[in-house]
């Protein structure tokens, strides 16, 4: 194993142990977060216009160098910006792929026109005959199936009036939405139960925090908006202890002062060591407890005998030299007595595995057993500002064939089709559309299938993917994914750069207080491109819903919802350099907002056992996978649910982000592509795909050199990929880095692994529906160079 020096970054001996290995670690991260510009060879700027980073859609602002002839040449941050930098005074920057903004506004890899198929072939044709020909198409549909036969998927970066028209317009109940099915399913869901809300685990109120447990996170690397990388790094000069628990040596990890390179799914183990520890020591906060909770007896119950000895078994940390019972007992102790300026940011590490519901909720229970909950330095609630309802501005009416109130017709249909939650789940959408449930998809800045059950989607030699089964697939979309090339329409939408944008929170450097961030289109839309607020505002009035889009464009829209603040876009984007923090007191976010029984879902008390209302859930759930699973905290075995690891598929893939790419929506552009290869010292190598990293002793069995062509497999399927060999990764896991490549993406040569084709329409939490994944695989040299 990695040796660490009294930082917690690898020595010089084992990095060069690691060179003479044929590895190069990630470069990649935190230094890169921190550059300010991007510019093109374009002629330099005379103007300046305003914009909105949106391509992880956390809108960090822009400032626009435009040159003579209006096109963009540069792109800046912009100082004390909520979500680009850290706070008031501090500098504004543009990460990566906020940089590569510049290439994709002007990428010829774009979807220049509207197409729809004719004789079988796509073929352009011009606006009016792609809108109108979409609407007749889903008339038709309707009338046919009924608007319940539709499946609808939207990503993060969606314009809010898709879900509107199709959802409460048109009538269709199934939609996929974030986060439960394909994000943090089940830790979203679990952390809502419990009463901390979804994603509240993620946020750490970083400027008064002592102690920060980075738990299968990199946010370092996969930020959410850039003051949280910024806002980290802070704490950590101010002396804040930093312990990352990720089987990847991340760069949040390199940064940290403990890395515990933990075998993957035993997080659960871990949590509960440290909370025997905690009660043991007398070291939680009783009154918090006894006041505010449900279910202590319980907790205290489940993890007297797990003990740290017992968890450094389980988590595989005792094979460490240094890092067995004693620093899970130090980590539990130092945790606890920093609390409450103590914090847990935890995401898709806990989030996306058929067994992590119950890890989930154990790493959860910590919060509330050392009182952190939205207390300064803790876990942080945020509030968003005062906004107006635009459709309440704009239209009078109420919405026709709201199916909001329906989400289950699907998940009446076969037990299969859901989760507990009630949602369908995505990876059983190809059988609902072999079954004739679903007959038709639209989908806007989303692309399924690199998420999960690849095969089903995209078919194989012998047989049809549900995509060409649909009888309408409508996208709205930049790149040619295989899923834009195998709908019916494909609606080209305009870069964030080409439209105005509007965000607000929420989450961000001003944690004391909400924001809003706004500005208007910096360059004309390119090509034959449209803002995605007009693409589906003209569908919905070519579909007879004229009196729900009355707003000419998205500018009128925003300054509906900036009534209630007495602002306009215009003002925002001049007067106020794009961003307007609330200051004043009665917008102040305070904390302990739980008094008075303001837990999650309007709960009186944080539940560590969840029995009271869902015993018949964990009854179904024990039933379904044939182990008793209780509704407290509880051990549960990897393997239990998701894929166990055997002779034949020993090791165990993980997917991950890295800083240059937003999941699979920036693969077809060069600059991030030329990044990732850099980060891995395989630039020279003519191959622009993401890499598997694999630990030497793996590699070496394999007979597997850094840059050789590799192939994973799995029960379900096989991709190919470049290896990456180094040391900074759990030797029992491979992880793919990033996901989002390969058969089915918009990397426009191919390259790559879609590794979701080893995935099976099977392999979910059964209570979330989240996509595991955690795979079992085996790796073998060679594959296509
Ligand atoms: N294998 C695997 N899959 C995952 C995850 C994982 O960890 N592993 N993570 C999941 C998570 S956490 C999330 S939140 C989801 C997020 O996933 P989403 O936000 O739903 O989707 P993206 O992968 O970003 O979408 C990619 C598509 O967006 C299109 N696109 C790019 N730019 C634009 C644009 O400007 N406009 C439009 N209309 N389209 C554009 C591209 O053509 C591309 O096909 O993915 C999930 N999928
Ligand atoms: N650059 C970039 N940033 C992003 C995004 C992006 O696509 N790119 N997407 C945004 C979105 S929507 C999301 S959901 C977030 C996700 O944010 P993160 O969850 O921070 O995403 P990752 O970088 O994939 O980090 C997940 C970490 O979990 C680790 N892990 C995997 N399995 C286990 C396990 O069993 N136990 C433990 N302890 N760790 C495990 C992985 O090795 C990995 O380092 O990122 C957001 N920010
Ligand atoms: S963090 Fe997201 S929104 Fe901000 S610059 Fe980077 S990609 Fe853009
Ligand atoms: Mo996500």
């Amino acid at each position: 194993m990695s040796e660490r020096d009294s930082e917690g970054g690898l020595t010089r001996r084992s990095l060069l142990k690691t060179a003479a290995a044929g590895a190069v670690a990630s470069t990649a991260g935190c230094g890169s977060i921190l550059s300010t510009s991007s510019s093109s060879s374009l002629t330099r700027g005379t103007e300046t216009a305003y914009g909105n980073c949106w391509q992880c859609h956390k809108a960090c602002g822009m400032e626009v160098t435009l040159n003579e002839a209006g096109e963009a040449t540069e792109l800046h941050g912009i100082d004390g910006h909520p979500r680009g930098s850290a706070g008031e005074g501090t500098k504004g920057t543009l990460c990566p792929k906020g940089l590569s903004q510049l290439e994709k506004a002007y990428s010829p890899e774009r979807i220049k026109q509207p197409h729809v198929r004719k004789d079988g072939e796509l073929q352009k044709v011009d606006w009016d005959e792609a809108i109108s020909y979409t609407a007749d198409r889903l008339e038709d549909f309707a009338d046919e199936y009924g608007p319940e036969s539709l499946i609808e998927f939207h990503g993060w970066g969606t314009s809010g009036v898709f879900s509107t028209l199709f959802r409460n317009l048109y009538g269709c109940p199934n939609h996929v939405p974030h986060p439960t099915p394909t994000c943090f399913g089940s830790m979203a869901v679990t952390g809502t139960l419990m009463g901390l809300g979804g994603g509240n685990i993620r946020w750490i109120d970083y400027p008064n925090t002592e102690y920060i447990l980075v738990w299968g996170r990199d946010p370092l690397e996969s930020f959410a908006g850039q003051w949280e990388a910024k806002q980290l790094l802070k704490a950590r000069e101010r002396g804040a202890k930093i312990v990352t628990i990720d089987p990847v040596y991340t760069e949040t990890a390199k940064k940290s002062d403990v890395w515990l390179p933990i075998e993957p799914r035993t997080d659960g183990a871990l949590a509960l060591a440290m909370a025997n520890v905690i009660i043991e020591e007398g070291l939680y906060d009783e009154e918090f407890v006894e006041e505010y909770t449900h279910g202590f007896e319980t907790y205290k119950e489940a993890v007297a005998d797990k003990t740290p000895e017992w968890a450094a078994e389980k988590t595989g940390l005792a094979e460490h030299d240094g890092l067995g019972a004693e620093t899970i007992r130090e980590i539990a102790i130092g945790f606890a007595e920093a609390a409450p300026a103590a914090g847990i940011t935890s995401w898709t590490g806990l989030g996306q595995s058929a067994d992590h519901q119950k890890g989930a909720q154990n790493v959860v229970a910590l919060t509330a057993l050392v009182g952190n909950i939205d207390r300064p330095g803790g876990q942080r609630w945020h509030t968003s500002p005062p906004l107006s309802d635009p459709f309440e501005v704009g239209c009078e009416e109420e919405l026709p064939n709201n199916a909001a109130d329906n989400p289950c017709y699907l998940t009446d249909k076969e037990s299969g089709y859901a989760s507990m939650t009630g949602k369908p789940v995505q990876n059983r959408v190809p059988e609902m559309v072999d079954n004739g449930d679903v007959r038709g998809m639209v989908y806007y800045y989303r692309n399924p299938v690199t998420d999960g059950a690849a095969q089903e989607w995209l078919g194989t030699d012998e047989r049809e993917g549900a995509l060409e089964k649909m009888d309408l697939v409508v996208g709205i979309d930049a790149f040619w994914s295989e899923t834009a090339r195998k709908a019916d329409v494909v609606l080209p939408e305009a870069s964030q750069l080409e439209k105005p944008m509007f965000e607000s929170g929420g989450y961000g450097a001003y944690n004391e207080h909400p924001w809003i961030t706004g500005s208007k289109a910096a360059i004309e839309p390119q090509w034959n491109s449209k803002p995605g607020f007009e693409i589906v505002s003209e569908l919905g009035r070519e579909m007879g819903y004229e009196e729900y889009f009355p707003w000419e464009d998205k500018t009128e829209f925003i300054n509906d919802q900036l009534e209630a603040v007495d602002l306009t876009l215009e003002e925002l984007e001049q007067e106020h350099d794009t961003y307007y923090v609330f200051d004043d007191e009665q917008h102040r976010n305070p904390y302990e907002k739980w008094k008075g029984g303001g837990f999650a879902q309007g709960a009186e008390e944080f539940w560590f056992d969840l029995d009271k209302k869902l015993e018949g859930m964990y009854g179904k759930l024990s039933e379904q996978v044939g182990a008793e699973i209780t509704t407290g905290p509880q051990w549960v075995e990897p393997g239990t649910i998701g894929d166990e690891l055997t002779e034949e598929y020993p090791l165990e893939m993980l997917d991950t982000r890295t800083v240059e790419f937003s999941h699979g929506g920036d693969q077809a552009l060069s600059l991030p592509l030329e990044q990732l290869a850099e980060s891995y010292g395989l630039e020279h190598e003519d191959y622009r795909g993401n890499y598997l990293v694999i630990h030497p002793d793996q590699a070496g069995e394999r007979d597997i050199e850094h840059g050789d062509m590799v192939t994973i497999a799995s029960e379900h399927g096989e991709a190919e990929l470049m290896a990456a060999v180094t040391e900074g990764i759990h030797p029992g896991a491979v992880s793919v880095e990033p996901y989002g490549f390969g058969r089915g993406s918009i990397q426009p040569d191919g390259d790559g692994a879609n590794n979701m084709l080893l995935n099976s329409p099977e392999q979910i939490d059964p209570v979330s529906g989240e996509i595991d994944r955690h795979i079992a695989v085996e790796v073998s040299p060679g594959g296509d160079d």
